[in-house]
């Protein structure tokens, strides 16, 4: 037995699988080399969107149907060798969401973790467990596995963002539940700001406890993330794969914001290339600021402000910024390590 070659199939082999095919057997030697691979094979591969593209589809999705009737107004990013599974890497679902002034998608709640990153327009909310928060560009918003969420806009501006959520995951464990809320906007009981105040400023209330595996904060205003950037930028410890890159923590454990996202911000400084890297955790980019290009796999990308481009697991990635440049991105690194499977190759670096 090989793990990287099958067996001849004789013809008495053949007809010994076809007869116990029948039985819902099926012989591991003839599908071994494709099951343990000796390194990640993913149907994944890398792509690129450009925000101003897909923001006139969605405007035009706008003017087809209400944030209401469709529950909630996305349009998915699928990934070119997952069509059809609403996937833009092999665990990850992706989407951009779209509230026009005036609009309410419904409250709903769900075991999926979800990350809301705010592309385009200003001061649209989303509510989550009883809290509001406004939101403006680059923040990161969370919504926890059975957290009621809506998100309203009362703004004059459509609101576009980018819905990251575990969906493939859910669905591989057999494990979504969902329902409805009986109003289409959940009752508030706490003030704007409240969760920030209370775990967003290095502390916690003093007694605070939770058995909970999300972060109680649910809005990392993109502001304050930026802002721990450019005072790092100061001391230029400049990572050779990464330049300087910082992961959103749940503050009360100090791992990722959500057990199977992570999620992460990074600045790279104008026309320097990063060392060649691989990791497992197939990786979602956002341009914030600034443009360049990637390349993947031996495929260039470019990008600037709010374009978007996926890295299958295992694949080289560099980054070649024309100007500086902020990427958000987010994997399942923090489920992959977890499960002690996330593995990173900096070649020599
Ligand atoms: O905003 O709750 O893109 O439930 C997909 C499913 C967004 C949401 C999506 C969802 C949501």
């Amino acid at each position: 037995m090989s793990l990287t070659e099958k067996p001849v199939e004789t013809p008495e082999r053949k007809a010994f699988y076809e007869k116990i095919d029948r039985k819902s057997l099926t012989p591991l030697w003839s599908v071994l080399s494709g099951l343990i691979t000796p390194e990640p094979r993913s149907a994944c591969v890398a792509h690129g969107w450009k925000f101003d593209e897909i923001k006139t589809y969605m405007i035009e999705a706008g003017g087809l149907i209400t944030a209401k009737e469709a529950e909630r107004r996305v349009l998915i990013l699928e990934n070119p060798g997952l069509r059809g599974q609403s996937r833009i890497t092999t665990s990850l679902y992706a989407g951009l969401q779209l509230v026009m002034p005036g609009e309410v998608a419904p409250a709903h709640r769900h075991s999926q973790s979800a990350l809301r990153f705010v592309l385009d327009g200003d001061g649209a909310h989303t509510a989550v467990d009883g809290e509001r928060t406004i939101m403006h560009f680059g923040d990161f918003v969370i919504t926890p596995p059975g957290a009621w969420h809506d998100h309203g806009n009362h703004t004059s501006e459509p609101m576009i963002w980018l819905d990251g959520l575990d969906i493939p995951m859910i669905s591989f464990f057999d494990a979504s539940f969902a329902e409805g809320h009986p109003k289409d906007e959940q009752p508030i009981f706490r003030k704007a700001g409240d969760s920030l105040a209370r775990y967003g400023a290095n502390m916690l209330p003093v007694d605070f406890q939770t058995r909970k595996k999300s972060s109680p904060i649910f809005n990392y205003p993109y502001e304050r993330s930026r802002e721990a950037l450019e005072q790092l930028r100061r001391q230029a410890e400049w990572d050779p794969c990464h330049g300087l890159k910082l992961r959103y923590v749940n503050p009360v454990d100090g791992d990722f914001a959500m057990p199977t996202i992570a999620a992460f911000l990074q600045l790279l400084p104008k026309d320097v290339s990063t060392s060649a890297y691989r990791s497992t955790d197939a990786t979602v980019f956002v341009a914030v600021e600034g443009s360049g290009q990637s390349t993947i796999d031996g495929e260039v990308f470019e990008w600037g402000p709010k374009d978007i481009f996926v890295a299958p697991s295992w694949k080289w990635i560099t980054h070649t910024p024309s100007s500086d440049a902020v990427l958000f991105s987010f994997s399942d690194r923090s489920a992959q390590e977890k499960l002690g499977l996330w593995r990173e190759d900096r070649g020599n670096h």
